[in-house]
């Protein structure tokens, strides 16, 4: 008999790079996508299969995490074996504009789950991933951060994500599912989402190489963030469902750099070497040398600025995954570091602009940016 998986959130990042790895593996899975008033699933549409076709594998479902009846009728239905929960409203800054829908997505949504599985009898058969978060740490309490590190989180997003933490730990110990939590460090790639600081740069950086934008806009420079490839978390999470007990694993690389950082590596890229002058709100970056000569971007061109519109009310400053418990008990060990995550997402959104400067050029409008 194949493994069936559900997976919410399946139209995310993480949902797509999770679909292609289970289907790889030879699971049956399903998707729960939520109803767009436009086609949303841009990320996984290599993955579809007619449902007419013979020995069909992947599939996928209305829903949405604040839908009970919902939840019970597609977890009756395909009775999977494991459940990722990965479906969020997973952006801190919108979470401080969103708060009381992302408690109910983020953190009443995992309840839904865990009582869907005891509703419907399920505690024995259907194990359940939890997408917790290096959120829950927040305000520094100590470095590196473990899985025996206090939390203080410091948004709405990471509140809300608090309690389904816990309530995924209360539901083992209470009722003995097999429901762990994977508390994953920023992980990042070429199907990050737009709005995210390490693909704003990159698609920023990508547009002044290309000459399709002048400047890039951004909020706090010296956030420091421990950053990974979601290809390889992705693969810890599968490991953690696999395992004989079920328990939580911090997945990181154990390497932090800042913002400010990540856009120095992500312009060299291009052959483009930047400085930074001025401090706070009147920081900017400034074009030093350009080595490459199908980039015409000119020595002291600015192409960086500060604005204070990005900052939060309450900012996580710090982070730095310790994954001693992973890289031992999982095995698992992360394939990309640092640059070849970049280089990774900077061919990508240099060859997505280049056929958009083209796709300009023969008239067609091209999508708005709301960052
Ligand atoms: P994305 O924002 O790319 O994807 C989120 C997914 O959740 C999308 O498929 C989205 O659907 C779906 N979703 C949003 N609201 C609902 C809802 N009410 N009901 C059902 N589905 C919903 O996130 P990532 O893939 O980056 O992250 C996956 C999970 O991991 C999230 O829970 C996130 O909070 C968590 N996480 C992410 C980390 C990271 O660095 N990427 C680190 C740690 C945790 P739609 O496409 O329709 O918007
Ligand atoms: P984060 O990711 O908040 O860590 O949450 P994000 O990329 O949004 O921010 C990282 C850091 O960069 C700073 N920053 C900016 N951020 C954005 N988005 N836009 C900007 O212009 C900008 N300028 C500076 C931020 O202030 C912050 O310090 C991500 C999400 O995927 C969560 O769902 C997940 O739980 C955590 O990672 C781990």
């Amino acid at each position: 008999m194949r493994k069936k998986a559900l997976v919410t959130g399946i139209t995310g990042q993480d949902g797509a790079y999770l679909a292609e790895l289970l289907l790889s593996k030879g699971y049956e899975v399903h998707g729960i996508k939520r109803r767009s008033s436009m086609f949303n699933t841009d990320r996984i549409d290599h993955l579809y299969q007619d449902p007419h076709d013979e020995d069909v594998r992947f599939f996928l479902h209305y829903g949405d995490l604040s839908d009970s009846t919902n939840l019970i009728r597609i977890i009756q239905q395909v009775q999977p074996d494991e459940i990722y929960n990965l479906g969020a409203m997973s952006h801190v800054k919108v979470s401080f504009d969103t708060p009381e829908y992302t408690a109910n997505a983020d953190g009443i949504g995992t309840l839904r789950l865990l009582e869907a599985i005891r509703i419907l009898g399920l505690t024995k058969k259907t194990k359940i991933y939890q997408a917790s978060t290096s959120e829950l740490y927040g305000l520094v309490q100590a470095v590196p951060q473990s899985e025996t590190t206090p939390f203080y989180p410091r948004s709405p997003y990471a509140v809300a994500k608090m309690y389904a933490y816990w309530i995924t730990v209360n539901y083992r110990e209470a009722y003995g599912i097999f429901a762990c939590n994977g508390i994953l460090f920023n992980h990042e790639s070429p199907l990050r989402g737009e709005t995210f600081v390490t693909r704003k740069i990159t698609r920023g950086v990508s547009k002044i190489a290309l000459g399709m934008q002048s400047s890039l806009y951004l909020g706090n420079l010296d956030a420091k963030r421990d950053w990974g490839h979601a290809k390889d978390y992705v693969e810890a999470m599968w490991l953690i469902l696999q395992q004989e007990v079920p328990e939580d694993f911090v997945i990181a690389t154990g390497v932090t750099t800042t913002v400010r950082d990540f856009i120095r590596m992500a312009f060299s890229e291009v052959g483009i070497h930047i400085e930074f002058k001025g401090e706070g709100i009147d920081e900017k970056g400034f074009v030093i040398s350009c080595s490459n000569p199908e980039y015409q971007v000119e020595a002291g061109t600015q192409v960086v600025a500060v604005d204070p519109r990005y900052f939060r009310p309450t900012e996580v400053e710090l982070l730095i995954g310790d994954p001693t418990k992973s890289n031992t008990k999982l095995g698992w060990i992360p394939k990309y570091d640092l640059p070849a995550l970049v280089k990774d997402m900077m061919t990508s959104d240099v060859e997505l602009f280049r056929k958009e400067r083209t796709l300009k050029e023969l008239g067609y409008t091209v999508k708005n940016q709301y960052e």
